[in-house]
């Protein structure tokens, strides 16, 4: 099945449900809503989950967790071997195999709420959009006074690509783990299944390395503009991993190099040139930095001490070694220099990733590009994806969300463009980079750089609306592509964000209830 289908209903819809199937973002393979049923959820509902799974079970309580507050209700969660004729059950038998590894199948009846997958991953998709189809009130902290009615209808949903990203900047200014909790819950709403951890840069090293203390002691201790610094051990890493694998997000590491090493090069002398340390840099330039290339076996014992370290740490499969603006670098130096990273990385079990300008080193068959090029034209990128190098779409004037929306936006930076609802929503991530099969797409991303970004507030302020926005780009057929239905869908979401606490920036081109 292909294509959006949105059949509407009659404007008695609003009143038997008080919501609607039609505010889902992203916007699902196929809704067919019945306006003339909904299932009302009382405090009799039970929630059952599928016996076979123990991801299951965490799934109904992760839903209860998220019901329960608002409504006030028990909604007792318990394991069935078979059917249920009544509540809400996420099952994993009896999807069809168009859903795939992450989409579902939900049915709303008077009687009841199916969910059903192939795949635990799916079953969580399912509950986000049970989510957004209940009344805006049902995230709030405490009791509401409902009622809850769910629309009644049919929805088969599976997503366009298998990596749907989000970028967040924790070297530029540290956020703690509580903060990135919080964003791998807003994200993970949104069916956004990769977070991209930027942890090291000029500014700050923010993961601790066993053996090389001072890349957080001394790395870590500051960021942007000299504000304090911070840094995760590595239980707090595995912590975060664990935490987002539970909302089914995986965590893709990063360390730059072989430029943004500032805060390594700070850190220890055996990695200049010089023999000495480098001054701590807290300014927001780019490309001064580079791991001496003349010391390489020093560069290597390193680097292979932190991409080994930080594999072991990652369940998922990749391992970002970013390559990105390495302007004091050699080309022939960056070429050798990143073609062995892949290669550790490679040994270490991964698969790596790397920005637009790794295409200059040697590229293993698993490396993956980050194409973040503006121009929609990177012949060699294009060149390289031709012959099967996977790209994920980040385009910096679409897709970063660390640039002001207009003039008039205080946070955020300029230097590719303000990037306002539309602009990020008006482009085909399969269509994007000239040259390039549309098969060689695994994905989109969307960066939230922090040159800018130093709080919850401001992560809230960048993210939303346009984390929604290119997680629909991801994750719906480009065929139901449409800027006047998405503006609608999106709108619906603004009361979400007002109950949930989220501080989201009220685009001027979208018309909030
Ligand atoms: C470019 S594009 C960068 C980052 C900056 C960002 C700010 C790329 C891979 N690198 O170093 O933080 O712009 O928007």
């Amino acid at each position: 099945m292909t294509g959006v289908q949105v059949l509407a209903g009659p404007p008695s819809a609003q009143a038997v449900t008080g919501s609607t199937m039609g505010g889902i973002v992203p916007q699902p393979v196929t809704v067919q809503p019945d306006t003339t049923v909904a299932y009302p959820l009382t405090a009799s509902t039970a929630i059952h989950t599928d016996a076979a799974s123990g991801a299951a079970a965490q799934i109904g309580a992760a839903l209860a967790a998220v019901l329960r507050p608002s409504t006030g209700y028990a909604l007792p969660v318990s394991s069935t071997t078979t059917t249920p004729a009544s509540g809400i059950s996420l099952l994993l038998s009896g999807a069809p195999a168009s859903v795939g590894a992450q989409g579902y199948q939900l049915d709303v009846t008077a009687t009841q709420v199916v969910i059903r997958a192939q795949q635990p991953a799916g079953l969580f998709a399912g509950v986000q959009t049970l989510r957004q189809i209940l009344p805006p009130q049902i995230e709030a902290a405490s009791v509401q006074p409902g009622p809850w009615s769910v629309p009644g209808g049919h929805i088969l949903d599976y997503p366009r690509y298998g990596y749907r990203g989000a970028m967040l900047d924790v070297a530029r200014h540290f956020f703690t783990v509580a903060q990135v909790e919080r964003y791998i819950d807003q994200l993970s709403q949104y069916k956004i299944d990769y977070l991209h951890l930027h942890l090291t840069d000029d500014q700050g090293w923010r993961i601790a390395v066993n053996g090389w203390p001072d890349l957080t002691a001394i790395g870590g201790a500051t960021g942007v503009g000299g504000r304090s610094g911070g840094f995760y051990t590595q239980a707090d890493y595995q912590a975060l991993v664990a935490y987002a694998a539970a909302r089914y997000v995986t965590v893709v590491p990063e360390i730059d190099m072989p430029g943004h090493v500032g805060a390594a090069l700070s850190s220890y002398p055996s990695l200049n040139c010089d023999g000495r340390s480098a001054p701590v840099y807290t300014g927001t330039e780019v490309g001064q930095s580079s791991l001496c290339m003349t010391q390489l076996p020093a560069a290597e014992s390193f680097i292979d001490a932190v991409i080994g370290q930080l594999a072991a740490l990652t369940p998922g499969p990749y391992l970002s070694i970013g390559g990105d603006e390495a302007h004091s670098t050699s080309a022939s130096d960056y070429a050798t220099y990143m073609t062995w990273a892949q290669q550790d990385v490679v040994r270490h079990g991964k698969k790596a990733i790397g920005w637009n300008q790794i295409v200059g080193s040697t590229l293993q068959p698993s490396t993956i590009a980050e194409d973040w090029d503006t121009s929609g034209s990177d012949p060699a990128l294009a060149a390289a994806a031709s012959k099967g190098t996977g790209l994920i779409m980040a385009p910096a004037n679409r897709a970063y969300i660390d640039q002001k929306y207009t003039a008039s936006t205080v946070v955020g930076l300029t230097w590719a463009g303000r990037t306002d609802v539309r602009t990020t929503y008006g482009w085909d991530p399969g269509g994007y980079l000239s040259g390039a099969p549309a098969s060689a797409v695994a994905g989109v991303e969307a960066p939230l750089w922090s040159e800018t970004a130093t709080s919850t507030q401001d992560i809230d302020y960048l993210a939303f609306p346009r984390l929604p926005v290119v997680a629909e780009l991801g994750w719906s057929p480009q065929s139901g592509h449409d800027v006047t239905a998405f503006s609608q869908r999106l709108a619906a979401q603004g009361p979400r964000w007002d109950v949930q606490g989220t501080r989201y920036y009220h685009s001027g081109q979208i018309a909030w209830p």
